[in-house]
């Protein structure tokens, strides 16, 4: 498969398809910093995770009936591949607001079940790999990287992944290009990048998983607004992961992922090459 293959029609997405990588490429690709914690921290930690699942049981007068339909479904999400998805939409915002806190920097966000690091590396000024015919409407997203301090950070690398105007994902996915709309941009001498790509569309997580019944069954709804995925680093520096979102798109304001925030939204205006739109973002990155 190559990266200018033509865009095929109606790919078969399915929730097991997609939790059966995003599983495989969490086992294969978890931090080498995973942590052995104590076990007074494993003690505590469980023990009060244990004792709120048993005050919401007794508060609400949780049935047998009820019970097993909660064992049925966790023993499902593991089935269909969904833990990653699950943690990551409903989890991984608190994490990363705990982890940030002390940022002085630009805002990060959550990082998502599909990251896949090694994407293909550009110069400065780059187009995402992307089919020929790539639907969406051209974005050239571009801004420079800074330390906290202003001084420009040359030889940054700027990450972006992002799904189609399907809402499909790269190696998630069937039928796409393996690199489709992933790639790694470095920063000129004053800190410079420019990344054309496509405006991704707002993002529907998979229905036909154990996500997507609990979903249903809640009455909530499954949309993430469009977003840009990117994680920006240099030497010497902390590296942040973030996502950007489109100012007036569809579930800015009531994100699945709670993972919105006001300085993560852009605002794109018509593009001066007169062709699609542009956006002028600049990352400050915290020392290590
Ligand atoms: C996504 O694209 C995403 O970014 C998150 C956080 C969860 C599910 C799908
Ligand atoms: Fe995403």
């Amino acid at each position: 498969m190559t990266d200018t293959t033509t865009r095929q029609p109606a790919a078969q997405a399915t929730a097991a398809a997609s939790g059966a990588a995003a599983t495989e490429k969490f086992r294969t690709l978890r931090r080498a910093d995973t942590v052995a914690a104590a076990s007074e921290r494993v003690d505590t930690l469980a023990s009060e995770v244990l004792a709120a699942v048993h005050d919401v049981i007794r508060r609400h007068q949780v049935t047998y009936a009820e019970y097993e339909a909660l064992k049925a479904w966790l023993i499902q999400v593991g089935a269909d591949g969904e833990w990653p998805l699950f943690l990551d939409v409903w989890v991984e915002h608190v994490v990363e607001e705990v982890a940030n806190e002390e940022r002085q920097g630009s805002k990060g966000t959550i990082e998502g079940p599909y990251y896949v690091p090694d994407s293909p590396a550009f110069p400065v000024q780059a187009t995402l790999p992307m089919r020929e015919d790539e639907p969406g409407t051209p974005l050239l997203f571009q801004g420079r990287v800074t330390g906290v301090d202003g001084t420009p950070l040359a030889e940054a690398k700027v990450e972006m992944w992002h799904a189609d105007a399907d809402g499909l994902y790269s190696q998630f996915a069937p039928g796409l290009p393996q690199w489709n709309l992933r790639g790694t941009v470095a920063t000129d001498a004053q800190g410079h990048f420019r990344i054309h790509t496509r405006e991704p569309a707002p993002y529907q997580i998979p229905t036909d998983g154990s996500c997507g019944r609990l979903i249903a069954a809640a009455g909530w709804h499954a949309w993430r607004p469009a977003h840009l995925h990117l994680k920006v680093s240099a030497p010497g520096h902390q590296l942040v992961t973030t996502q950007l979102y489109f100012r007036g798109g569809s579930h800015v304001e009531d994100d699945i992922a709670s993972a919105v925030k006001p300085e993560l939204i852009l605002s794109p205006a018509p593009a001066a090459s007169g062709v699609g739109n542009e956006v002028t973002y600049d990352f400050v990155l915290d020392k290590a």
